[in-house]
């Protein structure tokens, strides 16, 4: 494939939009072709689903495995439609989270079988995997903190999964550092403790040195 796959992930409140955002506006500004995407969500199907996971209230009981499913069927329309076509033509694809978060989330949080998802994940995508994994790590409490700074400012409350108890969270965010030892290539750590400008610095770092490959 001609282009670059970038993707988010980590826990809550680590900055992945924002980062994902800010990435997106300064690989533009040096020209480069740039496809900013999310999970779930990016396609019109994929946003209709979002909001029947994160916010209908006929969602309240969904069990683990549909909701894996959903996150699936979002995940299996955005790599045909978006990721695939855009990779195809040269472009950088940047992703706020990605299959990772199956793992992490449904897997590890969850405690859905692990090697099922990793099948699942590899039937949504057709094997499409990132090039290059920026995992946003941050303390739990930090993250929430952060959230809840944000949600104050937005007016608006916690999401379904945002509500689980803090133990989950915990377990998701050990569940991304197993997956980042698993795959040390592909994965790169950025502490988001750090401040805003810290967190971005590191960032455009680790990507210029992946840049090499990607026409403007
Ligand atoms: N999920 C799943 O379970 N399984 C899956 O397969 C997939 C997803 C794909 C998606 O939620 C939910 O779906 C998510 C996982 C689950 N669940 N939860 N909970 P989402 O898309 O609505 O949100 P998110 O992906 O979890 O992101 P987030 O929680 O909204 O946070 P974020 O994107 O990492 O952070 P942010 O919005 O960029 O920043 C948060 C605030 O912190 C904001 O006010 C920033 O200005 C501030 N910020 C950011 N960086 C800094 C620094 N460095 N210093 C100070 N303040 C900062």
């Amino acid at each position: 494939m001609k282009g670059l796959f970038i993707t988010f992930e980590g826990p809550e409140g680590g900055g992945k939009s924002t980062h994902a955002a800010r990435l997106a506006l300064r690989l533009r500004d040096l020209g480069y072709d740039v496809v900013a995407t999310r999970e779930p969500g990016g396609t019109p199907a994929g946003e209709a689903i979002r909001n029947v996971i994160q916010h209908d209230q006929r969602s309240a009981n969904l069990s683990s495995e549909t909701e894996t499913l959903l996150f699936l069927a979002s995940r299996a329309q955005l790599v045909r439609s978006i990721i695939l076509p855009a990779l195809k033509k040269g472009c950088c694809v940047i992703c706020d989270r990605f299959t990772d978060s199956t793992i992490a989330y449904q897997g590890y949080g969850r405690g859905l079988d692990i090697q099922s998802l990793f099948r699942l994940n590899k039937f949504a995508t057709g094997e499409s995997v990132p090039d290059l994994t920026l995992l946003l790590d941050l303390d739990v409490k930090s993250g929430f903190m952060r959230l809840r700074e944000r949600n104050r400012k937005n007016n608006a409350g916690h999401d379904r999964i945002e509500r689980e108890s803090m133990m989950f969270h915990e377990k998701v965010r050990r569940g991304y550092l197993k997956l980042a030892g698993k795959w040390p290539r592909r994965f790169r750590i950025i502490d988001a403790a750090q401040s805003m400008k810290q967190v971005e610095e590191s960032i455009w770092a680790v990507v210029c040195k992946r840049l090499g490959r990607l026409s403007r």
